[in-house]
């Protein structure tokens, strides 16, 4: 099968190359992989920056359909859709994986990571960690809620916000749009979309953004606080840049909480008097569980939310990188592998 493989030799850039798959093992199934979504997780990955990972497939917003099962196996039959998410498997003892919280498990693995994901015409999963697609959704779509999507509708979730609160969400790119969205037609918030690009803010508007902010033309924490009269009541940061972090802090109200989505390099600093006297509540927030994905599907099946995704081919990848370091995407970029012909092992 061809396989988009992170480059030894050149660093940050994937090859091509034609792999053989390997025999499943106990609890495994084998997907065709229909598309894959182009995640930003997936670029810090290929430049290293959580560690280099030579030799591993990336691609963690894949979706395709069963073609094989290993025998054991119950949760998945032949024909099956199912997805390829970041949370690919969990040792499902452990507390976090028994109390909800199975994205923090300890022996966590992630797909794309600490091992092979989706950017390839084959993929292993572990059956009862695919989550099935609903039928009837288009998977393109799919793809974009395997990761955008899921993320962002956890970090809503962690948000506590209420509905007719304001929200204020920094970056307008594949995980804001999907934040927008979310927030606008789920949980029923009132959107402000903060973005350093002025054509993100313009589909942050169509998307739901009820006001869009450019921190590079105004004081962004002061306008949120004159225009909300007092702070957003939440806050969740999928901008890549430590500098939206900190404005994030400065801009909720008095007992608001700020969801870390986005990892850039770097720290956090934080206005230590502001956050204790204000109460101010700090929070990391990872992917989501298997009943998040399940979720997020059916939110996308019944059209509250809507990624925004163009089709692009598994050759294309080094350019779509160089596009997203650029920022120059609009939405989501999803390798679409069913426009190629499939290879054989
Ligand atoms: O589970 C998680 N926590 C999770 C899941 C998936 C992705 C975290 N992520 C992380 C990614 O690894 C990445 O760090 O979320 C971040 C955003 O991923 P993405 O949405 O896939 O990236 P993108 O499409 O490139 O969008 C980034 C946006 O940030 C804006 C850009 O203009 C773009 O629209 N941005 C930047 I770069 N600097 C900004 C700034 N200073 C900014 N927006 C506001 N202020
Ligand atoms: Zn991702």
């Amino acid at each position: 099968m061809k396989a988009a493989v992170i480059s030894q030799a050149q660093p940050g850039k994937v090859e091509f190359r034609h792999q053989t798959v390997r025999a499943l093992a106990s609890g495994e199934a084998l997907v065709n992989v229909e598309c894959c979504g182009v995640c930003h997780t997936d670029l810090h990955v290929v430049q290293g920056d959580f560690g280099p990972v030579p030799g591993r497939i990336p691609g963690h917003e894949g979706i395709g359909i069963v073609s094989a099962i290993a025998d054991d196996v119950t949760s998945l039959k032949v024909g099956d859709r199912v997805s390829i998410a970041w949370f690919y498997e969990g040792c499902g003892v452990c507390e976090y994986c028994v109390s909800g919280r199975e994205t923090f498990c300890r022996n966590v693995k992630n797909a794309g990571y600490s091992v092979d994901g989706a950017m390839a015409e084959q993929c292993i999963v572990k059956a009862d960690y695919a989550v099935k697609v609903p039928e009837g959704l288009d998977p393109l779509v799919a793809s974009s809620i395997t990761c955008a999507g899921v993320t962002t509708y956890k970090a809503a979730q962690v948000s506590g916000v209420r509905p007719g609160q304001w929200l204020a969400i920094w970056g307008a790119g594949g995980l804001g749009n999907m934040a927008i969205q979310f927030a606008r037609n789920v949980f029923n918030a009132r959107v402000i979309a903060i973005d350093i690009q002025d054509d993100k803010l313009a589909l942050a508007r169509e998307s739901g953004a009820e006001i869009t902010l450019n921190p590079g033309k105004e004081d962004v924490p002061a306008r949120i606080h004159e225009l909300t009269g007092g702070g957003a009541h939440s806050a969740i940061v999928v901008a890549v840049a430590r500098s939206a972090f900190n404005q994030a802090v400065n801009s909720v109200r008095a007992g608001g909480k700020v969801v870390c989505v986005a990892v850039p390099a770097g720290e956090l600093s934080l206005n230590i008097v502001k956050t204790v006297l204000d109460g101010i509540q700090i929070v990391g927030s990872l992917v989501g569980t298997r009943q998040d994905l399940a979720e997020a599907f059916l939110h996308a099946l019944a059209g509250r939310v809507h990624p925004i995704v163009q089709p692009r081919k598994l050759e294309e990848l080094n350019a779509i990188f160089k596009e997203m370091d650029d920022g120059t995407i609009q939405g989501r970029m999803v390798i679409d592998l069913r426009t190629v012909q499939r290879t054989e092992e």
